[in-house]
């Protein structure tokens, strides 16, 4: 039988490798670059790499600004899909490294999209473009229809990005954008604000004496499963012609809400007392402090409301989300993924 061919970039991340695993069960070949780091970065790719699939798995050293390199490993590989998913993805770290986070997440876009064009490989290409693009402009929810009005170093690079992907596309290039909210999984970074509550109140329902510390209780995410969401990116680069869509749950809810309900999964229901930088969640049996604001965690500009409307990508590619923000908080908390 003959393998389709994909490329990843950002094979190593939380996207990349759910997206890895799901394109070896669909019996691809999959290469992807993994950066040189001094400490072994390939957890999430455990599951691929102890597994028989493993034989259709290519890691290449490699760097998405690098683009010598990337020319290099295209040309061997020719693939039939490639997703970039390489990025800089912390918005908060974006505004201490506005340069360095455009080299990966702009140019780095660009290197690959021309090596693409300049080796005539016949792909089809998917951007992992962001909610993050929509800003505070003020619309209740945000779909394919709503202006872009992005507010951080990281928004601002991924809009060139979204840009550019249109622009090789008016070239004749299949790619598109999936325009994707917030979505978590165990595989999340650290410091992504749900796996830093998780892990933080895991830790003092094990006694930990320690107090969770955070930025702005008050801002609001859509937030979807990981695992869920990388199917459809597969699913887009399956349709006839390429379509910019928003996958997002539709429902949201604040940073606040998030916490209340991981410590009381957890047995330690809290209540709130105070105002700004003094508000603190106390647990309601003990009144032990459990959380406090810490200002370095607030942004210089913050994104106050993400609330998807993904009817384009339900007619389109079926979308169709089956994991709740309680279920996805049960999984990040079992550290332990569930068949979709
Ligand atoms: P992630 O866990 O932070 O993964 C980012 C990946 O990019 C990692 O594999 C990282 O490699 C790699 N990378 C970073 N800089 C690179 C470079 N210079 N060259 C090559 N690879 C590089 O992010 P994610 O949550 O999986 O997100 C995947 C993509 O979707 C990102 O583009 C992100 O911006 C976008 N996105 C994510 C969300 C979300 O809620 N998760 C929402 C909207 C858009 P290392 O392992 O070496 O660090
Ligand atoms: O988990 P976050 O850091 O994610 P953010 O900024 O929404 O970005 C994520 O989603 C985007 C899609 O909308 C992606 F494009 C991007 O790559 C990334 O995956 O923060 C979520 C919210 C923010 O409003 C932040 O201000 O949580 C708030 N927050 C409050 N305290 C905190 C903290 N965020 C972090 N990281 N750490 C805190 O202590």
């Amino acid at each position: 039988m003959k393998h389709k061919i994909a490329f990843i970039t950002g094979v190593t991340g939380q996207d990349g490798s759910y997206l890895a695993e799901f394109l070896l069960n669909k019996n691809y070949i999959v290469h992807g670059i993994r950066r040189i780091n001094s400490n072994n970065n390939l957890n999430n790719l455990k599951k691929i790499l102890n597994s028989k699939k493993r034989n259709r798995f290519k890691l290449h050293y490699g760097d998405i600004t690098d683009s010598t390199n990337l020319h290099k490993i295209l040309s061997k590989v020719r693939p039939q899909e490639v997703y970039n998913l390489a990025a800089q993805s912390h918005v908060h770290v974006s505004f201490q490294i506005p340069e360095y986070t455009h080299n990966v997440n702009a140019f780095g876009c660009l290197k690959l999209l021309e090596a693409i064009k300049n080796l005539k490989i016949n792909c089809k290409f998917y951007q992992a473009s962001t909610s993050e693009l929509f800003g505070n402009n003020g619309n209740k929810f945000q779909s394919e229809k709503t202006p872009f009005t992005p507010i951080s170093p990281y928004s601002i690079s991924k809009l060139y990005a979204f840009n550019l992907v249109n622009y090789y596309k008016h070239q004749g290039m299949f790619a598109c954008n999936g325009i994707l909210f917030n979505h978590e999984s165990p595989r999340r970074g650290d410091s992504f604000v749900t796996q830093k509550i998780i892990n933080a109140a895991l830790r003092i329902k094990n006694k930990s004496n320690e107090t969770l510390k955070l930025g702005n209780l008050y801002a609001k995410r859509d937030w979807g499963y990981a695992k869920e969401y990388v199917i459809y990116m597969w699913k887009m680069l399956q349709l006839k012609k390429p379509e910019n869509l928003v996958i997002a749950n539709g429902k949201t809810y604040s940073v606040k809400e998030f916490v209340n309900k991981v410590f009381l999964k957890l047995d330690m229901p809290i209540k709130w007392q105070g105002k700004g930088i003094k508000e603190i969640g106390i647990n309601k049996l003990n009144n032990k402090i459990l959380v406090k604001i810490d200002p370095y965690y607030f942004r210089k500009i913050e994104l106050n409301n993400l609330y998807g409307d993904a009817s384009k990508a339900k007619k389109l590619i079926e979308f169709n989300p089956k994991v709740s923000l309680d279920q996805l908080i049960d999984i990040m908390i079992e550290k332990k993924d569930i068949d979709i």
